[in-house]
């Protein structure tokens, strides 16, 4: 079929909201565009486990750890579908996985800052997964139908992830001086970040005209930030603490918060790979791939195995 006629087709379906689907057509730059967003999404998931992985041995109860010990596992099974969405579009996951060992993909910034009281567990699933989900509920009518129909699973189990973060720090907040200032502290220092992940404000975002043409995002970064400026401000009150931030300011006229201005000079510093653990959290990365290098090859062995008797019988 003609080039033309094949866009067309593709074109519909954008407009039609049917799925684009890994055989159909469709134009270089779309799965390039819907490759690079998979694939550093799939990272942050695997490079996310690091900072709450820290606390697991160190959680204040055997519940508490065998919560924790099932979130991260969640992680790690975003990770694999991302990944094995990201690879219907042609590049392989160990291909993926190099480019985040050798530096060249990105993942959230987010993961770049240390967890350091049991707290910022409580801040990484309220804000942290609070910021993901709304970011997450757009992508599960995202055009690309492997990434939509992973994201429909995925925000199931991050709402379990943002209730459970928000009980540890309600749990704080109902404790002793001590427990709350615990509490505060990590809300302040776990703020800022979580309005960055949300990207650069739309002005500066170079991504998001052409994907939301295509359907692959269907708000835009600073819409989605606001909204979870919005949430926050009121789930805050029930835990009795506060916001960082003195210019939240209810705004009649826009029916939005105000909110202060985002250190930008911070996020583009972590994002470049200067962030406060960028250089630790990829090194903890590259370790565990070459030490679990003897599993991937046990597993490959097993197959060929099973394969060999399967074509014998
Ligand atoms: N950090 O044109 P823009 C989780 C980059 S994990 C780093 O607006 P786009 C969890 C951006 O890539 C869930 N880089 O981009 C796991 C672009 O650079 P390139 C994480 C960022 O793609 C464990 C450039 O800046 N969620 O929930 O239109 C424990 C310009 O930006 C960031 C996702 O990954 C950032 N924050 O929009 C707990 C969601 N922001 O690629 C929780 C999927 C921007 O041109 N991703 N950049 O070199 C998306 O929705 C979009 O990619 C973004 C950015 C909204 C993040």
């Amino acid at each position: 079929m003609a080039a033309a006629a094949q866009e067309k087709i593709f074109t519909t379906k954008i407009e039609t909201e049917e799925k684009i689907e890994p055989k159909d057509w469709m134009p270089d730059a779309y799965r390039k565009t819907n490759l690079r967003q998979i694939s550093q999404h799939a990272h942050s998931e695997i490079v996310g486990m690091l900072p709450e992985g820290n606390w697991i041995t160190r959680a204040p109860s055997l519940k508490r750890k065998a919560i924790l010990l099932a979130k991260v596992q969640d992680e790690a099974g975003h990770g694999l579908y991302l990944y094995s969405a990201a690879e219907t579009l042609g590049m392989s996951r160990d291909e993926m996985i190099n480019s985040l060992h050798e530096g060249k993909a990105k993942y959230s910034s987010i993961f770049n800052y240390p967890t350091l009281t049991w707290a910022d567990m409580g801040a990484i699933g309220w804000l942290v997964d609070g910021a993901a989900i709304l970011n997450q509920v757009m992508l599960c009518r995202t055009s690309y139908g492997p990434y939509a129909r992973a994201m429909v699973r995925i925000c199931k189990e991050e709402s379990f992830h943002q209730r459970q973060g928000f009980e540890i720090l309600w749990v704080l907040s109902n404790g002793n001086a001590e427990q709350k200032a615990m509490c505060q502290d990590a809300i302040n220092r776990w703020w800022w970040p979580s309005l960055m992940m949300f990207g650069p404000t739309d002005s500066e975002s170079t991504n998001s005209d052409q994907s939301m043409k295509w359907k692959i995002k269907r708000k835009s970064n600073d819409e989605l930030r606001q909204q979870f400026v919005d949430m926050c401000v009121e789930q805050v009150k029930v835990l009795g603490m506060q916001l960082p931030d003195e210019k939240i300011k209810w705004n009649e006229k826009r029916k939005h918060y105000d909110f202060g201005e985002i250190d930008w000079n911070e996020f583009w510093n972590v994002v470049k790979g200067n962030g406060p653990c960028n250089k630790e959290r990829l090194a903890a990365r590259r370790k565990a791939h070459e030490e679990g290098q003897w599993v991937r090859e046990a597993a490959m062995a097993f197959a060929a195995k099973r394969n060999t008797k399967k074509t014998a019988a």
